[in-house]
């Protein structure tokens, strides 16, 4: 018998991955989305499946983790045999102005489910992933381990609302486990990107902003804090991850990282670098700006197709140009400065292995956004305004 999964936060961008992976691995996967007035599915409308057809191994259901008996429902009909649990408000900065809603999405959300598996009575059948989060450590230097890393045993000290939540997510999680004998598990994991990534998280508000600007289509990236320091991954390898911490004998915590950190300026500068722009720094704190100071043409012909002629444009118009501001808008009332994970045991145990690194990130993220604004262009071209800047 394949077995049934439920996957909240479906429309996500591991979600969406995720989805892709069990229904590799011989799943029927069902899938929770939100109501929204306008379509919330692109990442997963190549898995719709007409419910008609003979053999559907792909469902969604209209629901929300803030409604107990719409959950209730949903895994009672679905009899899951393992639950994802993605949902999630999982905007850090977003987060200071909606802290209660995450409170009750990310925190008692998490629970709503736990608990929906035991008054159903699936203890014993269900076992429960819980996306939990690096940061739960907050990035404070004294709770580093002695090589200087976050793993499963580091003291947590979360940062933020979002944190906050998530850490009553993480306890609840390992509380249900230890009291009720359930396989539940969190995967705590760093931060990951990839071509799906949210506009608005700094990765992918980078590539899509050097795609933009290395076509012509905006003047200027506006970014907070480019001293924060992120392990960075690619979400198609931390969804593995997750399906194999449901796949152990036994419930544990895993911390899924990299365990490389770089900074955000690094990022800005990687991303540049993929269509042929060197970027120099000026100034510092909210005055430092980041100079188109050369370009290397055949490199950004390459990668845009464009014409790679420093005399033509839009070349001609960015050389010397300022294509990156400090905006104190994007800073945080409170910062995790550092995030770091330590691998090791999801290495030896899980025998989880990445196989993107920073460059193989960063690389798949700006072919996909230049394609993006190429299409963008087109629409452009036929009198359709399409590209709105990230915030
Ligand atoms: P996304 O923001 O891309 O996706 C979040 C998903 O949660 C979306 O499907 C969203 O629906 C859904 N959602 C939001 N609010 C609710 C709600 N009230 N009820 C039901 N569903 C809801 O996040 P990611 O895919 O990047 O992350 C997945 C999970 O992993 C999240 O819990 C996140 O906090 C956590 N995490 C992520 C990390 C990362 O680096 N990506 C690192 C560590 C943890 P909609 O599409 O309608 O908005
Ligand atoms: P993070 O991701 O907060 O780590 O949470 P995000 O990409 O939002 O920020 C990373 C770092 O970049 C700095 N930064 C900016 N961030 C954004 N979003 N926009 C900017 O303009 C900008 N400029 C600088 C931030 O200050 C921060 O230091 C992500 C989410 O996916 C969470 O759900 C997840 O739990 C954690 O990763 C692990």
């Amino acid at each position: 018998m394949n077995k049934t999964a439920l996957i909240t936060g479906i429309t996500g961008q591991d979600g969406s991955y995720l989805a892709e992976l069990l229904l590799e691995k011989g799943y029927m996967v069902h899938g929770i989305k939100r109501r929204a007035s306008s379509f919330n599915t692109q990442r997963i409308d190549h898995l719709y499946q007409d419910q008609h057809e003979n053999h559907v191994n792909f469902k969604l259901h209209y629901g929300d983790l803030t409604d107990s008996m719409n959950i209730i429902r949903i895994i009672q009909e679905v009899q899951p045999d393992e639950i994802y649990n993605l949902g999630a408000m999982s905007h850090v900065k977003v987060s200071f102005d909606s802290p209660e809603y995450v409170a009750n999405v990310d925190g008692i959300g998490t629970l709503r489910i736990l608990e929906a598996v035991r008054i159903l009575g699936l203890e014993k059948k269900t076992r429960i992933y819980q996306a939990s989060t690096s940061e739960l450590y907050g990035g404070m230097p004294e709770n580093k381990n002695a090589s200087g890393f976050y793993d499963e045993n580091s003291p947590l000290y979360p940062r933020s609302p979002y944190g906050v939540a998530k850490i009553y997510a993480y306890w609840i999680t390992k509380n249900y486990r230890e009291a009720y004998n359930m396989f539940a598990c969190n995967g705590i994991l760093f931060n990951h990107e990839s071509p799906r990534r949210g506009e608005t998280f700094v990765t992918r508000k980078i590539t899509m902003a050097t795609a933009a600007i290395a076509l012509g289509r905006q003047e200027c990236l506006y970014l907070g804090n480019l001293e924060a320091l992120r392990d960075w991954g690619h979400a198609k390898d931390y969804v593995k991850a997750m399906w194999l911490i449901l796949q152990q004998e036994k419930p544990e915590d895993f911390v899924i990282a990299t365990g490389v950190t770089t900074k955000v300026r690094d990022f800005v500068q990687m991303s540049f670098a993929h269509v042929g722009f060197n970027i120099r720094w000026e100034g510092e704190g909210v005055n430092e700006v980041g100079i188109l100071e050369s370009v290397d043409e055949e490199k950004y012909f390459a990668a845009t197709g464009q014409p790679s002629n420093l005399s033509t444009l839009p070349l001609s118009k960015l050389l010397g140009q300022v294509l990156v501001k400090v905006d104190p808008t994007y800073f945080r009332p409170t910062e995790v400065d550092l995030l770091l994970g330590d691998p090791t045991k999801s290495k030896t145990q899980l025998g989880w292995k990445p196989e993107y690194d920073l460059g193989g990130l960063v690389e798949d993220m700006m072919v996909s956004d230049i394609k993006l604004m190429q299409k963008d262009l087109h629409l452009v071209e036929g009198g359709h305004e399409v590209y709105r800047q990230a915030e």
